[in-house]
């Protein structure tokens, strides 16, 4: 983690006494040197040696930001800039985003800190940000137009205000925001309570996410930003699987994960193994009465998941989108379904002309992960995940979580596959078959259909009249 160096560098960075009215002034000479981030690591736990202490989060393939104090304000510098972003092993895309990364870093603050945000331009156009969620003065909200004038490359924006209600935030920009979010550009924002908080447990592990999209075509790096809806790779984090990292945690660990949806479409978030409780919105922690046992949670445009469990099942347990074209990468959506077509004839008649010609999907897709087919360049497959009992078949929004007695307190570390207690996996029957039985009834259904012969049904058409006629 080179951020941790960096930090300790920024910490001892703190004027004298200045009259409040001349700091913003003072620190603007001295902006903070941006820290840059080069890997898609999951990064271990910012723990906070400046300002007042709170519970970190982990940003799943991703880091948060190090802030420096400077007399009593909270200064973190954001750089708008284009960044590769490896989504998975093999897989690069030309994206933008914040130093460094897509998306940009995690900030997290505490409840009443005084924040001040330098943010630098270096993309080819005009940006901003906008605080999605937050209690603020209107004129640091970030709508280019509305409530500032856009920051044009090159330029350097401070946006100042007090975090004033504890919760998870997004942040994003609000100027040519079609083509900056479809570049990757945004990122996750917690401030923590200032204290005990009656609706917000204390966790051994907090995880966040935000749930993106890109339509990048097969063996190309830019994703093609007017894409309303069919998108090719579903990313948390601007990663895809197999590129996501699990969640690691200790058996009965009690468990938080915040998840911002800024994609164009819902994302029904669903855990394994266990029950949850979403115990926060973007609105803030949900009061008591609203919190129900659920297994999947719907994340709509535009809104952040704060999911709370007990980890107390142990093993590898999928947690994953529902939408099962969000578990595959890269395809066309456009091809027929060939499930039970018998290929043999056609196959024969075009490998005279085309000799390696090979059909797929007559059995179904699961033939893709076993042909390890030639792909482009620079293109993940579309489904994969080498798993202990063979390809785990997914790719774009799955991940893992894992649950392990010996994992040490506030370790992240991947500790491998689970290794399942004798007789507690799934097997194959090899003893005899009995004869499928079947109903009896006429059409094997409950009640006998009775049948009829269609009608031919005439449809008497009125041409219409021309108005002329009145
Ligand atoms: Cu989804």
């Amino acid at each position: 983690m080179t951020s941790r160096r960096d930090f300790f560098r920024f910490a001892g960075v703190a004027g004298g006494a200045v009259a409040a009215s001349a700091v913003s002034r003072v620190a603007m000479a001295a902006l903070p040197e941006p820290v840059i981030q080069g890997v898609p690591d999951t990064m271990p736990p910012l723990i906070p040696n400046s300002g007042r202490p709170y519970n970190p989060v982990v940003t799943l393939n991703g880091w948060t930001l190090p802030w420096r104090m400077n007399q009593g304000v909270k200064e973190f510098h954001l750089v708008a800039e284009p960044v590769v972003r490896e989504m998975a092993p093999g897989f690069k895309a030309h994206l933008w985003g914040y130093n460094g990364q897509s998306p940009g870093p995690t900030i997290e603050v505490v409840e009443g800190d005084r924040v001040r945000i330098f943010v630098t331009n270096r993309l080819p156009e005009h940006t901003s940000i906008h605080w999605h969620g937050q209690r603020l003065p209107n004129g640091m909200d970030g709508v280019a137009g509305l409530n500032q004038p856009a920051i044009r490359p090159g330029k350097t924006f401070v946006y100042e205000f007090v975090a004033r209600r504890p919760g998870t935030f997004m942040y994003h920009p609000h100027a040519d925001e079609m083509t900056q979010m479809a570049m990757g550009m945004m990122g996750f924002w917690v401030t923590h309570p200032k204290s005990k908080h009656p609706l917000i447990d204390e966790v051994q592990r907090d995880f966040c996410f935000l749930l993106n999209a890109y339509d990048v075509d097969p063996g190309s790096y830019t994703p093609k930003t007017m894409t309303m809806l069919d998108f090719n790779l579903w990313s948390w984090n601007s990663r895809i699987f197999p590129g996501i990292d699990s969640l690691n945690v200790r058996l009965n660990d009690k468990v938080r994960i915040r998840i911002g949806n800024l994609t164009m479409t819902n994302h029904p978030i669903h855990l394994h193994g266990h029950e949850f409780l979403v115990t926060g919105t973007d609105g803030g922690p949900t009061p008591k009465s609203t919190r129900m046992y659920e297994v999947t949670t719907d994340v709509a445009v535009g809104q952040m998941r704060q999911i709370d469990f007990l980890a107390d099942e142990e093993g590898d347990w999928a947690f994953h989108c529902h939408k099962s074209h969000h578990t595959m990468n890269a395809m066309g959506h456009d091809v027929p379904t060939l499930i039970g077509v018998d290929h043999r004839g056609v196959a024969k008649k075009l490998n005279q002309l085309v000799p390696d010609y090979m059909v797929m999907g007559e059995r179904g897709m699961a033939d893709m992960t076993e042909m390890e087919m030639p792909i482009p360049d620079n293109t993940a497959p579309m489904m994969t995940g080498e798993g202990p009992f063979g390809s785990v078949e997914m790719g774009g929004m799955f991940s893992v979580l894992k649950v392990r007695k010996n994992q040490p307190h506030g370790d992240y570390k991947d500790p491998g596959w689970f290794k399942h207690p004798a007789g507690t996996v799934a097997y194959e029957y090899t003893g005899a078959m009995s004869e499928p039985a079947r109903f009896k009834a006429e059409g094997a259904q409950s009640m006998p259909r009775v049948q009829k012969a269609s009608q031919p049904v005439e449809i008497k058409v009125r041409k219409p009249v021309s108005h002329g006629e009145h």
